[in-house]
């Protein structure tokens, strides 16, 4: 194996400590007042956005829910124009219309974050079925917690994308919790991933702390797609460190502190950084060096976005459908 067919692992270190400082930068700004709204972290969960998007071609579609920062920075959307979102600033991905969690680059087929749980499963469906309609070779992957899978949103979208082989990836990230509550005490199936066989759907389950299985597998299954042109669907488990968004910053009444370290013990960034070292890949001056270049990333972001204008108060009639 020549080194440019190594998978691209460090890329996906450095993707994966960039989103988790920048949320953490962003928690900071949300309590300084400087964020408003909804803010939902992914910390914890990195493995999932990067390893699946890593093994994506860029032409390929993806659209998520509102715990989005993390698939927009592993799409590519520029870190300082995602914090100025965030900040409701005119130079936001969104032009700061959206905030945190309606993300959105059409120029990098990035469909956007959205708010409604379960909502945005149709939306990928209907992406699928103008993929297959202009004949095109582009895949949609669709990113939702476990918490839509009850919901009459997802069945309807999975049904039709079995019934019409729409080359879609449904990607459940399941991190145990929909806000507050325990996936044993939301959904009668406990092994989530069974869902996809009520719709005749293939499904695999994925390591989802683990971004050289996600990686791995995902490749596979992307392709898989591409050329059966048919949907799959995916169980990636993870685990959320944070409360289920800035109202909630701490374990709450439904985990204990215990149950997060636990987690934390297979921390995606600490396990990859430990692969790379024992396989030499990497130097701990190497990494040392990344998360220095990472926060200064990260502090532009912070500088960019504060120094940017508000929208003007015309735009509040801009981007409306109905007069
Ligand atoms: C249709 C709808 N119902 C309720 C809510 C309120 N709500 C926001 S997040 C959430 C939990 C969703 O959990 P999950 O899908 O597992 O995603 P996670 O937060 O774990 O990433 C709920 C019920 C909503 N946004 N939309």
């Amino acid at each position: 194996m020549t080194s440019k067919q190594k998978p691209p692992f460090i890329e996906f270190l450095r993707q994966m400590t960039l989103i988790r400082r920048f949320e953490e930068k962003a928690a900071e700004m949300y309590a300084l007042g400087k964020i408003a709204g909804f803010c939902h972290l992914y910390i914890g969960e990195e493995a999932v956005a990067v390893g699946a998007i890593g093994a994506a071609d860029p032409k390929d579609y993806i659209v998520t829910a509102y715990r989005d920062h993390g698939h927009a920075l592993a799409r590519g959307l520029e870190p300082k124009r995602v914090m100025a979102e965030l900040f409701g600033k005119a130079t936001g991905v969104s032009k700061g219309m959206g905030g945190s969690m309606h993300l959105f680059d059409a120029s990098r087929n990035f469909m956007g974050g959205y708010a409604i749980v379960g909502g945005h499963i149709p939306l990928a469906t209907g992406i699928g079925f103008a993929m297959k309609y202009e004949k095109k070779d582009q895949v949609v992957l669709c990113f939702f917690g476990e918490g839509s899978v009850p919901s009459g949103n997802f069945h309807e979208a999975l049904n039709l994308a079995s019934l019409w082989r729409l080359p879609v990836v449904y990607i459940c990230e399941n991190n145990r919790f929909g806000m507050g509550t325990p996936v044993e005490r939301s959904s009668a199936l406990y092994d989530i991933a069974h869902a996809a066989q009520a719709h005749d759907m293939p499904f695999h389950h994925i390591d989802g702390m683990d971004v050289t299985d996600v990686y791995t597998q995902m490749q596979k299954i992307i392709e898989g797609v591409r050329k059966a042109k048919r949907p799959i669907f995916v169980e990636a488990r993870t685990y959320r460190y944070m409360g289920h968004s800035m109202s909630d910053p701490a374990h709450g009444h439904y985990r204990t502190k215990a149950e997060i370290d636990e987690h934390k013990k297979r921390d995606p960034i600490l396990t990859l950084q430990q692969l790379l070292l024992e396989t030499k890949e990497i130097t701990k001056e190497e990494i040392s060096k990344m998360e220095r270049d990472i926060q200064d990333i990260v502090l532009e972001s912070v500088e960019f976005a504060d120094k940017s204008p508000e929208p003007p108060l015309s735009a509040l009639s801009e981007y409306i459908y109905a007069p």
